[in-house]
Protein backbone atom coordinates (compact mmCIF):
# COMPACT_ATOMS: atom_id res chain seq x y z
CA UNK A 1 0.00 0.00 0.00
CA UNK A 2 1.66 3.42 -0.73
CA UNK A 3 0.88 6.61 0.90
CA UNK A 4 -1.19 8.43 -1.07
CA UNK A 5 -4.53 9.77 0.56
CA UNK A 6 -5.82 8.91 -2.89
CA UNK A 7 -5.12 5.54 -2.59
CA UNK A 8 -8.10 2.79 -0.96
CA UNK A 9 -7.07 0.12 1.21
CA UNK A 10 -8.34 -3.10 -0.54
CA UNK A 11 -7.80 -5.11 2.72
CA UNK A 12 -9.90 -2.60 4.74
CA UNK A 13 -13.08 -3.24 2.04
CA UNK A 14 -15.46 -6.21 2.94
CA UNK A 15 -15.80 -9.14 0.27
CA UNK A 16 -18.47 -7.30 -1.81
CA UNK A 17 -16.82 -4.09 -1.90
CA UNK A 18 -13.21 -5.57 -2.96
CA UNK A 19 -14.54 -7.37 -6.14
CA UNK A 20 -16.37 -4.25 -7.18
CA UNK A 21 -12.93 -2.56 -6.30
CA UNK A 22 -11.15 -5.31 -8.63
CA UNK A 23 -13.58 -5.12 -11.44
CA UNK A 24 -12.86 -1.07 -11.17
CA UNK A 25 -8.97 -1.95 -10.78
CA UNK A 26 -9.25 -4.62 -14.09
CA UNK A 27 -10.83 -2.19 -16.23
CA UNK A 28 -8.34 -0.03 -15.07
CA UNK A 29 -5.62 -1.69 -15.87
CA UNK A 30 -3.88 -1.45 -12.23
CA UNK A 31 -2.07 -4.94 -12.07
CA UNK A 32 -0.41 -4.29 -8.68
CA UNK A 33 -3.92 -3.77 -7.30
CA UNK A 34 -5.25 -6.66 -8.77
CA UNK A 35 -2.63 -9.05 -7.47
CA UNK A 36 -2.95 -7.36 -3.94
CA UNK A 37 -7.30 -8.11 -4.07
CA UNK A 38 -6.48 -11.65 -5.47
CA UNK A 39 -3.92 -12.27 -2.63
CA UNK A 40 -6.23 -10.68 -0.12
CA UNK A 41 -10.20 -12.57 -1.23
CA UNK A 42 -7.68 -15.99 -0.76
CA UNK A 43 -6.57 -14.89 2.19
CA UNK A 44 -10.22 -14.71 3.43
CA UNK A 45 -10.79 -18.67 2.42
CA UNK A 46 -12.07 -17.59 -1.15
CA UNK A 47 -11.62 -20.63 -3.42
CA UNK A 48 -9.30 -20.22 -6.09
CA UNK A 49 -12.26 -21.07 -9.17
CA UNK A 50 -14.32 -18.28 -6.78
CA UNK A 51 -12.12 -15.51 -7.41
CA UNK A 52 -11.24 -16.75 -10.95
CA UNK A 53 -14.99 -16.20 -11.96
CA UNK A 54 -16.38 -13.58 -9.68
CA UNK A 55 -13.61 -10.77 -9.90
CA UNK A 56 -11.19 -11.66 -12.36
CA UNK A 57 -13.39 -13.05 -15.38
CA UNK A 58 -16.35 -11.37 -14.69
CA UNK A 59 -14.33 -8.43 -14.47
CA UNK A 60 -12.60 -9.20 -17.98
CA UNK A 61 -16.80 -9.26 -19.16
CA UNK A 62 -17.27 -5.74 -18.53
CA UNK A 63 -14.10 -4.94 -19.86
CA UNK A 64 -15.33 -6.99 -23.33
CA UNK A 65 -18.68 -5.03 -23.09
CA UNK A 66 -17.03 -1.29 -23.25
CA UNK A 67 -14.20 -2.60 -25.71
CA UNK A 68 -17.45 -3.55 -27.70
CA UNK A 69 -19.05 -0.05 -27.66
CA UNK A 70 -15.85 1.60 -28.82
CA UNK A 71 -15.49 3.03 -25.07
CA UNK A 72 -12.22 1.49 -24.50
CA UNK A 73 -9.20 0.74 -26.86
CA UNK A 74 -6.75 -1.83 -27.66
CA UNK A 75 -3.97 -0.57 -25.65
CA UNK A 76 -6.47 -0.04 -22.34
CA UNK A 77 -7.95 -3.60 -23.17
CA UNK A 78 -3.86 -4.74 -23.29
CA UNK A 79 -3.35 -3.31 -20.01
CA UNK A 80 -6.67 -5.13 -18.30
CA UNK A 81 -5.59 -8.01 -19.98
CA UNK A 82 -1.64 -8.24 -18.29
CA UNK A 83 -3.58 -7.62 -15.20
CA UNK A 84 -5.97 -10.15 -15.70
CA UNK A 85 -2.58 -12.27 -16.24
CA UNK A 86 -1.02 -11.32 -12.84
CA UNK A 87 -4.43 -12.68 -11.15
CA UNK A 88 -4.09 -16.05 -12.87
CA UNK A 89 -0.71 -16.60 -12.74
CA UNK A 90 -1.54 -16.83 -8.42
CA UNK A 91 -4.07 -18.84 -9.15
CA UNK A 92 -2.53 -21.25 -11.74
CA UNK A 93 -0.60 -23.63 -9.13
CA UNK A 94 -4.31 -23.47 -6.63
CA UNK A 95 -6.05 -24.64 -9.55
CA UNK A 96 -3.93 -27.12 -10.93
CA UNK A 97 -2.98 -28.66 -7.28
CA UNK A 98 -4.80 -32.25 -7.74
CA UNK A 99 -1.54 -34.24 -7.24
CA UNK A 100 -2.89 -37.16 -9.26
CA UNK A 101 -0.87 -38.51 -11.98
CA UNK A 102 -1.69 -37.22 -15.40
CA UNK A 103 -4.79 -38.32 -17.11
CA UNK A 104 -4.25 -37.50 -20.83
CA UNK A 105 -2.38 -34.99 -22.40
CA UNK A 106 -3.82 -32.00 -23.85
CA UNK A 107 -1.71 -30.00 -26.92
CA UNK A 108 -3.64 -26.53 -27.05
CA UNK A 109 -3.07 -23.31 -29.04
CA UNK A 110 -4.89 -20.08 -30.79
CA UNK A 111 -5.45 -20.46 -34.32
CA UNK A 112 -3.66 -18.20 -36.99
CA UNK A 113 -3.88 -14.58 -36.99
CA UNK A 114 -5.65 -14.31 -33.40
CA UNK A 115 -3.21 -12.80 -30.50
CA UNK A 116 -6.22 -13.35 -27.90
CA UNK A 117 -5.14 -16.16 -25.10
CA UNK A 118 -6.63 -15.46 -21.62
CA UNK A 119 -9.36 -18.37 -22.57
CA UNK A 120 -6.82 -20.08 -24.04
CA UNK A 121 -4.59 -19.86 -20.60
CA UNK A 122 -7.76 -20.01 -18.91
CA UNK A 123 -8.37 -23.42 -20.08
CA UNK A 124 -5.03 -24.84 -19.68
CA UNK A 125 -4.95 -24.16 -16.07
CA UNK A 126 -8.57 -25.53 -15.81
CA UNK A 127 -7.31 -28.86 -18.02
CA UNK A 128 -3.99 -28.89 -15.45
CA UNK A 129 -6.29 -28.71 -12.52
CA UNK A 130 -8.49 -31.25 -13.61
CA UNK A 131 -5.37 -33.71 -13.77
CA UNK A 132 -4.36 -33.26 -17.71
CA UNK A 133 -0.58 -32.37 -18.88
CA UNK A 134 -1.25 -29.40 -21.26
CA UNK A 135 0.96 -28.32 -23.73
CA UNK A 136 0.63 -24.99 -24.73
CA UNK A 137 2.17 -24.03 -28.14
CA UNK A 138 0.75 -20.09 -27.88
CA UNK A 139 -0.96 -17.62 -30.19
CA UNK A 140 -0.92 -17.66 -33.74
CA UNK A 141 -0.65 -20.79 -34.24
CA UNK A 142 -0.81 -22.01 -38.17
CA UNK A 143 -0.91 -25.79 -39.39
CA UNK A 144 2.49 -26.63 -39.18
CA UNK A 145 2.77 -25.51 -35.22
CA UNK A 146 -0.28 -28.00 -34.29
CA UNK A 147 1.12 -30.68 -37.01
CA UNK A 148 4.78 -30.24 -35.29
CA UNK A 149 3.18 -31.01 -31.59
CA UNK A 150 0.99 -33.18 -32.39
CA UNK A 151 4.17 -35.26 -33.57
CA UNK A 152 6.19 -34.32 -30.98
CA UNK A 153 4.12 -34.54 -27.82
CA UNK A 154 1.45 -37.64 -29.31
CA UNK A 155 -1.76 -35.75 -27.21
CA UNK A 156 -4.66 -37.58 -26.31
CA UNK A 157 -6.29 -33.94 -27.50
CA UNK A 158 -5.92 -31.33 -29.24
CA UNK A 159 -7.20 -28.12 -28.44
CA UNK A 160 -8.17 -24.97 -30.61
CA UNK A 161 -8.85 -21.44 -29.44
CA UNK A 162 -10.71 -18.38 -31.76
CA UNK A 163 -11.99 -15.34 -30.14
CA UNK A 164 -12.84 -13.66 -33.86
CA UNK A 165 -14.94 -14.35 -36.13
CA UNK A 166 -12.23 -13.72 -39.06
CA UNK A 167 -9.60 -16.22 -37.59
CA UNK A 168 -12.31 -18.98 -36.76
CA UNK A 169 -12.58 -20.77 -39.95
CA UNK A 170 -8.80 -21.64 -39.58
CA UNK A 171 -9.81 -24.43 -37.16
CA UNK A 172 -11.23 -26.37 -40.18
CA UNK A 173 -7.95 -25.48 -42.35
CA UNK A 174 -6.52 -27.53 -39.23
CA UNK A 175 -8.59 -30.11 -39.14
CA UNK A 176 -8.81 -30.98 -43.11
CA UNK A 177 -5.28 -30.86 -43.21
CA UNK A 178 -5.22 -34.05 -40.53
CA UNK A 179 -8.02 -36.14 -42.42
CA UNK A 180 -5.24 -35.59 -45.52
CA UNK A 181 -2.32 -36.89 -43.68
CA UNK A 182 -4.89 -39.52 -42.08
CA UNK A 183 -3.94 -38.07 -38.77
CA UNK A 184 -7.88 -36.69 -37.86
CA UNK A 185 -8.81 -39.77 -35.94
CA UNK A 186 -5.35 -40.32 -33.65
CA UNK A 187 -6.60 -37.53 -31.34
CA UNK A 188 -10.00 -35.73 -29.78
CA UNK A 189 -10.68 -32.11 -31.09
CA UNK A 190 -11.86 -29.44 -29.06
CA UNK A 191 -12.48 -26.15 -30.07
CA UNK A 192 -13.73 -23.46 -28.01
CA UNK A 193 -13.51 -19.70 -28.08
CA UNK A 194 -16.35 -16.91 -27.46
CA UNK A 195 -17.57 -16.20 -31.59
CA UNK A 196 -18.03 -20.17 -31.90
CA UNK A 197 -21.28 -22.29 -30.80
CA UNK A 198 -21.68 -25.86 -30.87
CA UNK A 199 -23.26 -26.10 -34.52
CA UNK A 200 -19.87 -24.28 -35.87
CA UNK A 201 -17.72 -27.45 -34.21
CA UNK A 202 -19.87 -29.88 -35.71
CA UNK A 203 -19.94 -28.14 -38.89
CA UNK A 204 -16.25 -28.09 -39.19
CA UNK A 205 -15.34 -31.86 -37.71
CA UNK A 206 -14.55 -31.21 -34.20
CA UNK A 207 -15.70 -33.53 -31.53
CA UNK A 208 -16.66 -31.38 -29.28
CA UNK A 209 -16.86 -27.47 -28.41
CA UNK A 210 -16.43 -25.64 -25.10
CA UNK A 211 -18.30 -23.58 -24.03
CA UNK A 212 -15.89 -22.73 -21.29
CA UNK A 213 -13.13 -23.86 -19.38
CA UNK A 214 -14.92 -25.76 -17.01
CA UNK A 215 -16.74 -27.55 -19.88
CA UNK A 216 -13.69 -28.00 -21.67
CA UNK A 217 -12.32 -30.01 -18.55
CA UNK A 218 -15.22 -32.04 -18.06
CA UNK A 219 -15.40 -32.63 -21.82
CA UNK A 220 -12.01 -33.47 -21.98
CA UNK A 221 -12.12 -35.90 -18.74
CA UNK A 222 -15.13 -37.82 -19.95
CA UNK A 223 -13.96 -38.12 -23.97
CA UNK A 224 -10.29 -39.87 -22.96
CA UNK A 225 -12.27 -42.11 -20.54
CA UNK A 226 -14.91 -43.30 -23.44
CA UNK A 227 -11.92 -43.13 -25.83
CA UNK A 228 -9.94 -45.53 -23.67
CA UNK A 229 -12.93 -47.66 -22.97
CA UNK A 230 -13.42 -48.67 -26.29
CA UNK A 231 -9.96 -48.92 -27.34
CA UNK A 232 -8.79 -52.69 -27.73
CA UNK A 233 -7.29 -54.50 -24.79
CO1 LIG B 1 -10.03 -8.53 -28.79
N1 LIG B 1 -11.79 -8.79 -29.60
N2 LIG B 1 -9.37 -7.78 -30.49
N3 LIG B 1 -8.44 -8.07 -27.80
N4 LIG B 1 -11.02 -8.90 -27.22
C1 LIG B 1 -12.80 -9.46 -28.79
C2 LIG B 1 -12.74 -10.98 -29.01
C3 LIG B 1 -14.14 -8.81 -29.34
C4 LIG B 1 -15.38 -9.72 -29.18
C5 LIG B 1 -14.34 -7.43 -28.67
C6 LIG B 1 -15.63 -6.79 -29.07
O1 LIG B 1 -15.72 -6.21 -30.13
N5 LIG B 1 -16.63 -6.91 -28.25
C7 LIG B 1 -13.76 -8.52 -30.84
C8 LIG B 1 -14.06 -9.66 -31.83
C9 LIG B 1 -15.25 -9.35 -32.72
C10 LIG B 1 -15.46 -10.43 -33.71
O2 LIG B 1 -14.61 -11.11 -34.20
N6 LIG B 1 -16.71 -10.57 -34.03
C11 LIG B 1 -12.28 -8.25 -30.72
C12 LIG B 1 -11.51 -7.54 -31.67
C13 LIG B 1 -12.29 -6.95 -32.83
C14 LIG B 1 -10.12 -7.37 -31.58
C15 LIG B 1 -9.19 -6.68 -32.56
C16 LIG B 1 -9.46 -6.96 -34.05
C17 LIG B 1 -9.27 -5.17 -32.22
C18 LIG B 1 -8.46 -4.28 -33.13
O3 LIG B 1 -7.28 -4.41 -33.25
N7 LIG B 1 -9.19 -3.40 -33.76
C19 LIG B 1 -7.81 -7.19 -32.14
C20 LIG B 1 -7.42 -8.51 -32.86
C21 LIG B 1 -6.03 -8.94 -32.61
C22 LIG B 1 -5.76 -10.34 -33.15
O4 LIG B 1 -6.05 -11.30 -32.48
N8 LIG B 1 -5.25 -10.42 -34.35
C23 LIG B 1 -8.05 -7.47 -30.70
C24 LIG B 1 -7.08 -7.35 -29.70
C25 LIG B 1 -7.29 -7.57 -28.37
C26 LIG B 1 -6.25 -7.29 -27.29
C27 LIG B 1 -4.81 -7.59 -27.72
C28 LIG B 1 -6.36 -5.85 -26.90
C29 LIG B 1 -6.79 -8.17 -26.09
C30 LIG B 1 -6.20 -9.59 -26.05
C31 LIG B 1 -5.17 -9.76 -24.98
C32 LIG B 1 -4.86 -11.23 -24.75
O5 LIG B 1 -5.66 -12.12 -24.93
N9 LIG B 1 -3.63 -11.45 -24.34
C33 LIG B 1 -8.26 -8.30 -26.46
C34 LIG B 1 -9.27 -8.68 -25.54
C35 LIG B 1 -8.84 -8.84 -24.10
C36 LIG B 1 -10.61 -8.91 -25.94
C37 LIG B 1 -11.85 -9.15 -25.06
C38 LIG B 1 -12.20 -7.80 -24.43
C39 LIG B 1 -11.75 -10.16 -23.95
C40 LIG B 1 -11.34 -11.56 -24.41
C41 LIG B 1 -11.09 -12.37 -23.16
O6 LIG B 1 -9.96 -12.50 -22.74
N10 LIG B 1 -12.18 -12.84 -22.52
C42 LIG B 1 -12.91 -9.65 -26.14
C43 LIG B 1 -14.34 -9.31 -25.78
C44 LIG B 1 -15.05 -10.50 -25.16
O7 LIG B 1 -14.81 -11.65 -25.48
N11 LIG B 1 -15.95 -10.22 -24.27
C45 LIG B 1 -12.31 -9.21 -27.41
C46 LIG B 1 -12.11 -13.54 -21.25
C47 LIG B 1 -11.90 -15.03 -21.50
C48 LIG B 1 -11.85 -15.74 -20.16
O8 LIG B 1 -13.01 -15.53 -22.25
O9 LIG B 1 -11.64 -15.79 -24.36
O10 LIG B 1 -14.15 -16.23 -24.40
P1 LIG B 1 -12.85 -16.26 -23.68
O11 LIG B 1 -12.56 -17.79 -23.27
C49 LIG B 1 -13.52 -18.64 -22.65
C50 LIG B 1 -14.39 -19.44 -23.64
O12 LIG B 1 -14.56 -18.81 -24.88
C51 LIG B 1 -13.71 -20.78 -23.71
O13 LIG B 1 -13.22 -20.95 -22.39
C52 LIG B 1 -12.68 -19.69 -21.96
C53 LIG B 1 -12.69 -19.63 -20.46
O14 LIG B 1 -13.96 -19.88 -19.91
N12 LIG B 1 -12.60 -21.02 -24.63
C54 LIG B 1 -12.20 -22.30 -24.95
C55 LIG B 1 -11.75 -20.18 -25.24
N13 LIG B 1 -10.83 -20.84 -25.94
C56 LIG B 1 -11.07 -22.15 -25.77
C57 LIG B 1 -10.40 -23.27 -26.27
C58 LIG B 1 -10.86 -24.53 -25.93
C59 LIG B 1 -12.00 -24.66 -25.09
C60 LIG B 1 -12.68 -23.55 -24.60
O15 LIG B 1 -10.17 -25.58 -26.40
C61 LIG B 1 -10.48 -26.83 -26.00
Amino acid sequence: MSDDPDDIDLSALGDDDLVAQMHDDLYDGLKDEIVEGTEILLSRGWSADRVLNDALVEGMRIVGIDFRDGILFVPEVLLSANSMKAGMAILRPLLAETGVAAIGKVVIGTVKGDIHDIGKNLVAMMLEGAGFEVVDIGINSDVDKYLAALEEHKPDILGMSALLTTTMPYMKVVIDTMIEKGLRDDYIILVGGAPLNEEFGTAIGADGYCRDAAVAAEMAKSMVQDRRAAAPA
